[in-house]
């Protein structure tokens, strides 16, 4: 069939709006009409050609919404109707990975997706001279129609709006889940935010959720205070605007008569080096958790003194928030229509596909948390 797509053509150039061809279902797979698809960080990483596993020509795009239209063989758990979220963290149940019970990173198909395939090594759109077109993170949702593998996808109830769960298959997904799943944040806790972007402020969601005491929120731009105090942060430090960060951190924690300070949980939402060290630094000596969540550019290390690993901090990742697509995104499209959590205010820009680049001259001026495409 033919569909419509946003296709990067090479890194760092703006997307083409084109047709493309794209290849029915294989056994195994399904093809979905995309309703509506967010514009995250990492979408942009990827255009700009900071990604190592970046290729093109390529279809970004990876927090969408849709419907199945038909599926391929030997498909036991989804048919045509059903509404569905794309996942870029799959969930097949089978591999030693699913079956752990100790990560949510299924391995059965990562290395095909991280080369732009499908799980038989091809890929299923094509320019109309013919050339592929890679897939991207195994769901290329800037595309009106997509094909996915049944484990990639999570089934979920058909009254939720598409404009608005579509920020379930990744932002929302992965603040609050890295707060529950990957920190285990507990009631009375102080955290630290840095970012206070599509993923940060579902992150300070997510501390509220948990019963955060203290939510500090760290961004350059001060525009994001009165955002990031409506989701629940209570404190702001604008880097740019203090001598040390962390030391600002540091101080607004102290307590207790030792006057340590520190907080007890902090959390990266931007990819940058040094502030993921920042964020090591200023949780607290003896249990401090730090969780990187940013994506850093190719070749780009972490650092700090060993030091601040023996006195008990913690430096950990997350991808997802932790979460099992397939069990934990209809959950939270549930906690979404139950008034639980917060997405519609989150989403500040809508788009048609012609008008993707728009959004992402919008995430680098600031200015919008999520910019959705409807289709
Ligand atoms: P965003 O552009 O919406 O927000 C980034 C925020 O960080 C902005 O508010 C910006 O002002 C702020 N910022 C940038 N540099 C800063 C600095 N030096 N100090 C303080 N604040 C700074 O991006 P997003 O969509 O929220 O994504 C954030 C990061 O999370 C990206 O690196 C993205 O690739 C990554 N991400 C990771 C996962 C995962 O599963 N681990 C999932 C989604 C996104
Ligand atoms: N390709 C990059 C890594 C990108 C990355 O870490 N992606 C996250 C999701 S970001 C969503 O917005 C992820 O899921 N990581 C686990 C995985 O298996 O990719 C690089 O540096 O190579
Ligand atoms: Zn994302």
């Amino acid at each position: 069939m033919r569909t419509r797509a946003a296709v990067a053509l090479e890194a760092g150039k703006p997307l083409e709006i084109m047709d493309v061809e794209l290849e029915g279902p294989k056994a195994g797979e399904v093809l979905v009409e995309i309703k509506a698809t967010g514009l995250c960080h990492t979408d942009e990483f990827t255009r700009s050609g900071a990604d190592p596993e970046g290729l093109f020509p390529c279809i970004l795009g990876h927090e969408g919404a849709g419907i199945v239209i038909e599926v391929g063989e030997g498909v036991t758990t989804l048919k045509p109707g059903d509404h569905v979220i794309p996942l870029y963290t799959p969930e097949c149940r089978e591999c030693p990975s699913c079956l752990s019970g100790k990560t949510n990173l299924c391995t059965a198909i990562r290395n095909t997706q991280g080369q732009g395939l499908m799980p038989d090594g091809t890929t299923r759109f094509k320019m109309l001279d013919g050339t592929p077109i890679y897939h991207y993170m195994g769901c290329s949702t800037f595309a009106n129609h997509t094909v996915m593998p049944e484990i990639a996808l999570a089934k979920v109830r058909d009254d939720a709006p598409f404009d608005k769960i579509c920020y379930i298959g990744c932002g929302v997904t992965t603040g609050i889940g890295a707060v529950i799943n990957t920190a285990g944040v507990e009631i009375g806790a102080t955290a630290a935010v840095f970012g206070l972007g599509g993923i940060g402020l579902n992150v300070i969601q997510g501390l509220r959720m948990a019963g955060a005491d203290m939510i500090i929120g760290v961004d350059l731009n001060d525009d994001k205070e009165a955002l990031g105090r409506k989701f629940g942060m209570t404190h702001f430090v604008n880097p740019s605007k203090v001598d040390s960060t962390v030391q600002a951190i540091v101080d607004l924690t102290k307590r207790g008569a030792d006057q340590i300070g520190g907080v007890d949980y902090s959390f990266d939402a931007t990819g940058n080096v040094q502030v993921m060290r920042d964020a090591l630094e200023c949780s607290h000596r003896g249990w401090g958790v730090s969780v990187i969540i940013g994506v850093a550019p190719a070749g780009a290390e972490i650092s700090t003194r060993p030091f601040q690993l023996v006195t008990g901090r913690v430096w950990k990742g997350t991808a997802f928030g932790g979460a099992k697509g397939r069990t934990d995104v209809p959950k939270f499209v549930d906690w979404y229509m139950d008034g639980r959590i917060e997405i519609d205010s989150m989403i500040t820009h809508k788009l048609t596909l012609d008008e993707i680049n728009h959004g992402f001259d919008l995430m680098h001026e600031g200015k919008s948390i999520r910019a959705v495409v409807e289709f």
